[in-house]
């Protein structure tokens, strides 16, 4: 298929009688010798294009050659290494609209959602460029006389990124943009739905690397494998740190092997994310976070709404409201204009949605709304559904598992300490959220007795964080933190230093060894 939006960022060049590379950097662009494979859209199932995974060998070799590439870019100052950052995030700028184009075409995303994709790409440029002049450590006293104590920051090592499917550049993005101005070499194994947003991201990061002849080429390096290429890449020593975005039980198996080798792993897992709706809300800003995060990206985040506790004096007036409100979405091809929510990622996706609504039902619940596949104008192969609205027990089984598609599970309180434990009692602790208007209420929320998520809102809702904050979560959610904050500490090395300018060589603790 020839589309004029990978001409325009130039992915067809990777494209050699028919197939892809597997190995894409400023320097190599390498055929790949592994098993191929095709890619689909899931717009219309049309398949997109074929792919060769890259083998072990070739894998190797590519980590000897960002190895190498990071011993150099190390050497540059930070705020230097800032400016490759900001031509990049100037391109993205420049290209936004066919970046955005290739995520609609292999994630199904809606327009305005892709494009909102790539702001995050760009945003965290801004910020990495920032930081670049800030990557600072403390002062601290000594006890000594005549002694001094610091800490650095320091560049860590060539870092291995493997993203998913749902957010196949932004994630990329934080974690590449901050690895670049710590010093890093970045090394991403994207999922294998979204091989073209990759070469597509690494395009601009080529484009950059032409106007930037300060960075070695291999510094930035895309790999298309499978599964054995994510446990050779978590198992390879060469990598101090990786950091995984995507299913628990991938970030269980990555975690495992990682952490048998003692390296760093940065995990962004499952989550199961609720909102507490309080007597006290206003319930017409509730409805509207509501559908924005249980059928935004059709249901497809790691911070989807999947779970909505509601005040029981106030729940047949929401779920009414709810109800309409979902009748009124416009499902369809997520290309065209006023699309509000597009297709699953794939047929996979919709049965695992379609069991769980069937496991639902054999565990006391009903399905109030939706839940079914939508045929009538949509593209025919696509994977369009209803998001469903399912009333039932808080700790039914499925309940507590996260299922990647729209389904919205409902369920009532009376106290609300007993809403927040509901809130917690799952494995995951991605993202939570509180709708009310009453002051004790929120505080409580944000206490330590309250959320036990990594981000907890007060009335907004699940999903939509913006980049400034650090992003990730506790429990089966992996407990890495990405993007801002302080999330780039993850990418450095803290060394600690005491450097002695008197003429005495006093020991600490008082120890007198003589
Ligand atoms: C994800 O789904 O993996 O907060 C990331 C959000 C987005 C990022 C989601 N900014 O929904």
């Amino acid at each position: 298929m020839t589309l004029q939006f990978l001409e325009t960022l130039g992915v067809n060049k990777f494209n050699e009688s028919g197939t892809y590379s597997c190995i894409v950097s400023g320097e190599a662009n390498t055929k790949g010798l592994g098993n191929s494979f095709n890619g689909y859209s899931p717009v219309d199932g049309k398949q997109t294009a074929t792919f060769t995974c890259a083998t072990v060998e070739q894998f190797n070799e590519l980590t000897t050659n960002a190895t190498e590439a990071f011993k150099e870019w190390r050497e540059v100052p930070a705020p230097k290494r800032g400016e490759l950052v900001r031509i990049i995030g100037n391109l993205a700028r420049e290209y936004k609209e066919e970046l955005a184009q290739v995520i609609t075409l292999e994630s199904g995303k809606i327009m305005p959602e892709a494009l909102g994709e790539v702001q995050e790409w760009i945003d965290v440029c801004d910020f990495a460029v920032g930081l670049s002049r800030q990557l600072h450590g403390l002062t601290i006293a000594s006890e000594r006389p005549g002694h001094r104590m610091m800490e650095q920051w320091l560049p860590l090592g060539p870092v291995a990124v493997i993203s998913a499917f749902n957010f196949p550049m932004a994630v990329w993005a934080w974690n590449t943009m901050l690895g670049l101005v710590c010093g890093n070499a970045i090394v991403w194994k994207p999922s294998e739905k979204t091989p073209l947003c990759a070469l597509a991201a690494q395009c601009i990061v080529n484009k950059a690397l032409e106007k930037f002849s300060d960075a070695p080429k291999n510094i930035c390096s895309v790999v298309i494998g499978d599964a054995e290429i994510g446990k050779t890449m978590s198992a390879d020593k060469r990598y101090p740190l990786v950091s995984a975005t995507g299913s628990t039980a991938m970030g269980r198996s990555v975690g495992k092997v990682v952490g048998e080798r003692l390296g760093r792993s940065l995990l962004e897992l499952g989550g199961n994310n609720a909102m507490i709706v309080s007597q006290y809300a206003d319930l017409e800003l509730a409805l509207r976070a509501i559908v924005f995060a249980a059928v935004g990206t059709a249901g497809q985040r790691c911070t989807s709404l999947r779970r909505l506790i509601v005040h029981s004096s106030v729940k047949d007036s929401l779920v009414e409201r709810l109800k309409q409100a979902y009748s009124t979405l416009r499902i369809g091809d997520p290309r065209a204009e006023n699309i509000l929510v597009g297709p699953l990622v794939d047929s996979a996706s919709f049965e695992s949605m379609q069991k769980a609504l069937k496991a639902a039902k054999s565990q006391g619940g009903s399905i109030i709304y939706g839940g079914d596949r939508v045929s009538e104008n949509v593209p025919e192969k696509g994977f369009y559904v209803n998001p469903a609205i399912v009333e039932i027990a808080h700790d039914a089984p499925i309940v507590h598992h996260e299922t990647f598609a729209p389904i919205l599970y409902v369920m009532t309180f009376d106290d609300i300490k007993e809403a927040i434990d509901i809130q917690n009692e799952v494995p995951q602790g991605l993202s939570s959220a509180m709708f009310t208007e009453n002051m004790r209420e929120a505080e409580l929320f944000l206490s330590p007795s309250g959320s036990d998520c990594g981000i907890a809102n007060i009335n907004i809702g699940t999903s939509g964080a913006e980049i400034g904050g650090a992003f990730g979560g506790e429990k089966d959610t992996g407990g890495g933190r990405e993007s801002g904050s302080d999330a780039w500490k993850s990418y450095m090395r803290r060394s600690t230093n005491t450097i002695n300018y008197g003429g005495d060589l006093p020991l600490a603790q008082g120890i007198v060894f003589e």
